[in-house]
C-alpha cells in the first residue's frame, strides 16, 4: 500500500539498498530496466512526480520543466554536477533542486591521480598491447615504451574546490607542484597546506604547466574554458586530465592537437556529447579514455543516494535540504 506517499519518480537504476530504502519511505516509481529516459518519458514524469530523482543522462531542460505540474517541489539530483538541469527555470517556477556534493571527492580524486600517472606513463597503451599481441613484446629494452616523469612536475589544477583539492593532496605525495585557477583565491590556509601557487590568469598558468586537470563544475562560464586558443597555450609536451565535464573543453580541438602532436596527451573521464566520443580521442595511443568511471566506487554510489535521501525527507518534513543549490553557485 503505496497511496499517502509522496509519488518520487527515478530514472535509473541506483544501488539496491537505496531503491529498497526509498521504497520503504516513498511511493518510488523505479527504473527497473535502467534505460535512460527519452525527453517525452522526462516530461511524463514532471506531470505527476512530486519529486525527481534524475542523474548526468537527463536533461532536464527548459522543454521538460515548462511541462512540470505544479505537485513538483524537488528535484533532487543523484550527483554533484547539476549541468543536466536548467537551474534558472526550475528556480522561477519555485523547484528546489539538490544535489550530491561530498561523498565523491575522494573516489574522483583518486581517478584523477589515476589518469595523472596513467598518460605520461603510458600505462594502458603497455597493458594494451601485451593484452592484443603478446608477440609484440621481445623483451626488456633500454629505449621502448619511454614514458614522461612525474616527479617534480608542475600540475596546474583548473577549479581548486572539494575535488580539486583532493586531487592537490594526492599529487604532492607524489612530487608535483601545484598550481591553480581558481574563479577566487582559495583561502590561505589551504593554499599553505597544498603548498599551492594561484594563477589569476588562466592563459598564464596553461601555458607554464606539465598536466592540466580539469576540476570545475561546466557551467556557462566554463563552457569550452579551455578552447582551441586556450589549448594553443600548453607546452607540446603537456598532458591534459579532464575527470570533471566534458564541455569544459573544445573535444574538436583537443582531438586535432593531439592528433598533430601539439599536445603530449590527455586522460579524459568524461566528453562533449556522452556517450560519443570523438573517434580521433578513441584511436589515439596518446589518450586514455575511460567511461565517466570517476564516482563509480559501490560505497560512493550507496552514499549519493543516501544523500539523495536525506534530501527528499527533510524537504518532506518541511525543512530546507541540506544540499540546496542555488543558481548562483554554478
Ligand atoms: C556521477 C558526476 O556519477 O556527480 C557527478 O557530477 O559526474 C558523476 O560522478 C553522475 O553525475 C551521476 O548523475
Amino acid at each position: 500500500m503505496t497511496s499517502g506517499k509522496p509519488l518520487v519518480i527515478v530514472t535509473r537504476r541506483l544501488p539496491d539498498i537505496v531503491e529498497t530504502r526509498m521504497r520503504e519511505l516513498f511511493n518510488a516509481e523505479l527504473n527497473m530496466n535502467d534505460r535512460p529516459m527519452s525527453q517525452d518519458e522526462l516530461v511524463a514524469a514532471v506531470k505527476r512526480a512530486q519529486i525527481l530523482v534524475p542523474t548526468v543522462t537527463d536533461r532536464i531542460d527548459v522543454s521538460v520543466l515548462s511541462h512540470a505540474g505544479p505537485q513538483l517541489k524537488l528535484i533532487a539530483n543523484f550527483g554533484t554536477g547539476v549541468d543536466n538541469i536548467d537551474l534558472e527555470t526550475a528556480r522561477n517556477r519555485g523547484i528546489i533542486v539538490t544535489n550530491t556534493p561530498g561523498v565523491l571527492t575522494e573516489d574522483t580524486a583518486d581517478m584523477t591521480m589515476a589518469l595523472i600517472l596513467a598518460v605520461p606513463r603510458r600505462l594502458t597503451e603497455g597493458a594494451m598491447l601485451l593484452k592484443t599481441d603478446e608477440a609484440a613484446w621481445e623483451g626488456w629494452s633500454p629505449t621502448w615504451m619511454l614514458g614522461r616523469r612525474i616527479y617534480g612536475k608542475r600540475l596546474g589544477i583548473i577549479g581548486l574546490g572539494r575535488i580539486g583539492q583532493a586531487v592537490a593532496r594526492r599529487a604532492r605525495a607524489f612530487g608535483l607542484q601545484i598550481h591553480y585557477h581558481n574563479r577566487r583565491q582559495v583561502a590561505e590556509e589551504i593554499e599553505q597546506e597544498l603548498a599551492a601557487t594561484y594563477w589569476e590568469s588562466l592563459d598564464q598558468m596553461l601555458a607554464r604547466m606539465d598536466i592540466i586537470s580539469v576540476n570545475c563544475p561546466h557551467t556557462p562560464a566554463t563552457y569550452h574554458l579551455l578552447s582551441a586558443r586556450r589549448l594553443n597555450l600548453l607546452k607540446p609536451t603537456a598532458y591534459i586530465v579532464n575527470t570533471a565535464r566534458g564541455e569544459v573543453i573544445d573535444e574538436n580541438a583537443l582531438a586535432r592537437m593531439v592528433d598533430a602532436g601539439e599536445i603530449a596527451g590527455a586522460g579524459l573521464d568524461v566528453f562533449e556529447h556522452e556517450p560519443a566520443i570523438n573517434p580521433r580521442l578513441l584511436k589515439s595511443n596518446r589518450v586514455v579514455v575511460l567511461p565517466h568511471m570517476g564516482s563509480a566506487t559501490i560505497e560512493g554510489r550507496v552514499e549519493m543516494g543516501e544523500k539523495v535521501i536525506i534530501n527528499m525527507k527533510t524537504f518532506l518534513d518541511g525543512h530546507a535540504p541540506p544540499d540546496r543549490v542555488h543558481p548562483a553557485m554554478f
